[in-house]
């Protein structure tokens, strides 16, 4: 807290304390809130504005383990899930190439038969990236878009090929061999932040 803020508390306390009329209740949450600051803008060395409270809070403070936002938005599981993962944009764009490269029922062979016509059923493709962004795991996942069992059964053994470096699960697919590397790449970084825990 810079020492101009401190005063002003001080002052409002003094002020407070010695009022004339009756003094309701003393917020100590404004006095001692240590790293956190309430504005309609936050300064750029602390730039995550909580939703709820508009508290700033700064990068660090982010999916740290400890809540920083009054109603704990900063250590939220699928924001801390997304932060780990690929950007939003850059999966659906992933997934808008394989349409693009495959046709608009290609994405059955991923997620199954509620993946045709260009995800729609599922909610469209953004929806679909969205979800693989912030789902922790694959369960999570299924539960998101409301995937039958048989079919997130299915994605599992695609993750679990791919986790186990059999890259003809791909091949048989249909993943065209400069498509490989990409397919892989992406499976592989939803494995390792915990997809499949
Ligand atoms: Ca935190």
């Amino acid at each position: 807290m810079s020492p101009c803020r401190v005063a002003a508390c001080l002052t409002a306390l003094v002020a407070m304390c010695f009022a004339p009329s009756p003094v309701r209740s003393l917020d100590l949450n404004k006095l001692y809130g240590h790293h956190t600051k309430r504005s309609e803008y936050c300064h750029p060395y602390e730039p995550f504005k909580c939703p709820v409270d508009g508290n700033c809070i700064s990068i660090q403070y982010l999916c740290d383990g400890a809540p920083d936002c009054i109603d704990g938005y900063d250590e939220d599981s699928k924001l801390c899930t997304a932060a780990k993962r690929p950007p939003v944009e850059e999966t659906a764009s992933f997934l808008q190439s394989l349409i693009a490269s495959h046709g608009p029922n290609y994405l059955e062979k991923l997620f199954g038969s509620k993946a045709r016509d260009a995800l729609e059923p599922l909610g469209g493709v953004e929806k679909v990236a969205i979800a693989l962004s912030e789902s922790q795991t694959i369960e999570d996942f299924g539960a998101a878009l409301h995937l039958m069992r048989s079919d997130l059964e299915h994605l599992r053994s695609v993750f679990m090929a791919v986790e186990n470096g059999d890259l003809g699960m791909l091949k048989s697919l249909g993943i065209k061999d400069n498509e490989l590397g990409d397919v892989k790449f992406f499976l592989e970084k939803l494995v390792n932040t915990g997809f499949l825990d």
